[in-house]
């Protein structure tokens, strides 16, 4: 069968660019796997039928024949087990870009999610006056341990791998506060990341998907 990947129909002008089943899409062009999306409504993250996919609701939700998966970061590696572009073919390559999947989803990743939280659903809220320094100093102790191990090189280890697609899209969630302008190689990595023609049309494809169900386009059904 055809990849079947779930994504949202449409979500506000916020989010979009930034929905989760984008590392899905970059995973699969890289590869060069064709899918097809499967499409929601956030309405019906609630479904019993939705659930038995992806148990909180959420998107990406993956099936491709033989595997039913959800968790972007678990997709990404069973696409990088098929794909010499995401994943080195040799033992010590391939648990180097786990490594870095891990680290980003794992390390990175809920630092960065505490500070979009802040400002995205709670910004003006007077606990944040407090919080929000402490978090943006955690953020920042692993951008600076980050942009230490990068030092001058292209790229994580000594090539692309599902390691730099991961860690970029948690990266670019920082480019909107300007934080991570303030590491200037960070920024450069995440740039040349997403220059690679497969991220250009995966956030193509997720914007495409927007544009055609945007509310003046849509139907009560299709909500
Ligand atoms: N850890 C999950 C997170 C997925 C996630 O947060 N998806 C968001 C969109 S980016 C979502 O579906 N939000 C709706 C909800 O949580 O109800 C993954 O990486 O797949």
């Amino acid at each position: 069968m055809t990849i079947e990947v779930s994504a949202f129909r449409w979500v506000p002008p916020f989010a979009q660019g930034f929905v989760r089943d984008l590392r899905v899409r970059w995973a699969l062009e890289e590869a060069g796997l064709p899918y097809r999306e499967a499409l929601i409504g956030l309405r019906d993250r609630e479904s019993a039928e939705y659930r038995a996919w992806q148990p909180f609701g959420q998107v990406p939700a993956y099936r491709d024949g033989t595997v039913e998966m959800f968790e972007s970061g678990a997709i990404v590696l069973h696409i990088a087990d098929q794909s010499e572009a995401l994943c080195p073919r040799d033992p010590a390559g391939r648990a180097r870009m786990t490594t870095w999947v891990i680290a980003a989803l794992n390390s990175v990743e809920p630092h960065v999610a505490s500070l979009a939280a802040i400002d995205t659903f709670h910004r003006g809220e007077a606990w944040t006056t407090e919080r929000r320094p402490q978090v943006e100093e955690a953020v920042c102790g692993r951008l600076t341990a980050l942009a230490a191990w990068l030092g001058d090189r292209d790229h994580l280890e000594g090539r692309f791998t599902a390691g730099d697609l991961i860690m970029t899209t948690v990266l670019r969630e920082l480019v909107a506060s300007g934080i991570l302008s303030r590491f200037p190689t960070l920024d450069a990595y995440r740039a040349r990341c997403e220059a690679r023609p497969a991220f250009v049309r995966a956030m193509a494809a997720q914007m495409e998907t927007f544009r055609a169900h945007a509310p003046a386009a849509r139907t009560k059904a299709s909500d």
